[in-house]
Parts: structure tokens; sequence; C-alpha cells
């Protein structure tokens, strides 16, 4: 019987791999104002993210202070920015961590969002680099919302 519970076993990973490609989601955040919503989407490896309401919005995985440049997602994840006003939609994100992201113009008011791919594998270093202002309020929500 061994070897029919692996194969069983075998045919049910088969399966559940399929369907996890096949059920691949779309998540939708609307932009609102100054305010992403909703602010943090926990979301599925390969599953997509979409902005909508987006006139006078963008999203942008890149982040300036002081010290330069940087980006705060998975490490070997792509970042992206899309044109101001499209409604933009991801490639399947599949590496799995937390992705933040702001509305440059409006980043002032604290316009940012978060995405959490699978486990947040990142979180700790991005709460570890000791985030400032807008980006520390973004990352407070993330944890909460890691934690739920
Ligand atoms: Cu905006």
């Amino acid at each position: 019987m061994k070897y029919g519970k692996s194969l069983l076993t075998a045919v049910i990973g088969a399966a559940s791999l399929f369907s996890a490609a096949a059920m691949a989601e779309n998540h939708v955040v609307n932009a609102s104002l100054t305010a992403f919503d909703p602010l943090v989407v926990k979301i599925a490896p390969g599953d997509t993210v979409s902005w909508q309401q987006m006139n006078g919005h963008l999203v942008n995985t890149t982040f300036t202070d002081a010290s330069g440049e940087q980006e705060f997602i998975p490490e070997g994840a792509e970042g992206f920015i899309s044109q101001m006003g499209e409604n933009y939609q991801t490639k399947p994100l599949t590496v799995e961590g937390v992705y933040l992201y702001k509305c440059d113009p409006h980043w002032g008011a604290g316009m940012g969002g978060a995405i959490i791919v699978g486990e947040p594998t990142n979180l700790q270093a991005i709460v570890d680099s000791n985030p400032k202002g807008a980006l520390r309020r973004l990352v407070k929500k993330v944890e909460q919302a890691a934690a739920e």
C-alpha cells in the first residue's frame, strides 16, 4: 500500500499545482483621494494586482530617501512603476514577500500601499531598515495585516 499512497500523494500534488495555476486571481485596489483601498492586499504566489480609479495617481515600488533609491520588495522580485493615470496591472507576482509601493505625487500625504505575496519573508528586514514618516506608518499596517 505504500506505493499506492505515494502515487496518490503525487496525483493530488500535481492536481493542486494545476489548480493553483488555474485559479490565479487578480486583486483590485481602488485609488480614493489620497489612499489606496485596501491598503494591504494578501495574495497567493502567481496572483496579480490591479489598480482602478487611477486618474492622477501612479504606483511605484522605488522609494527615495537621503541615502538614495531603495526598493522594498523581496529579493529576486521585480519592482514596478505605472504611468500616471494608468489602471495598471502587475505581472503574476511569484516571489513571496512584501512589496511596498507609493503614489509619488501623493506620497507626502502618505499615499502608499503594500502587497503581501504568500509569506512576508522580507518584512523583518524592512522593519529593521528603521523606516521613518509615511513609510513607517505603512510598515505598521503591513505588520498588522501579516499578523492576521
Ligand atoms: Cu496618488
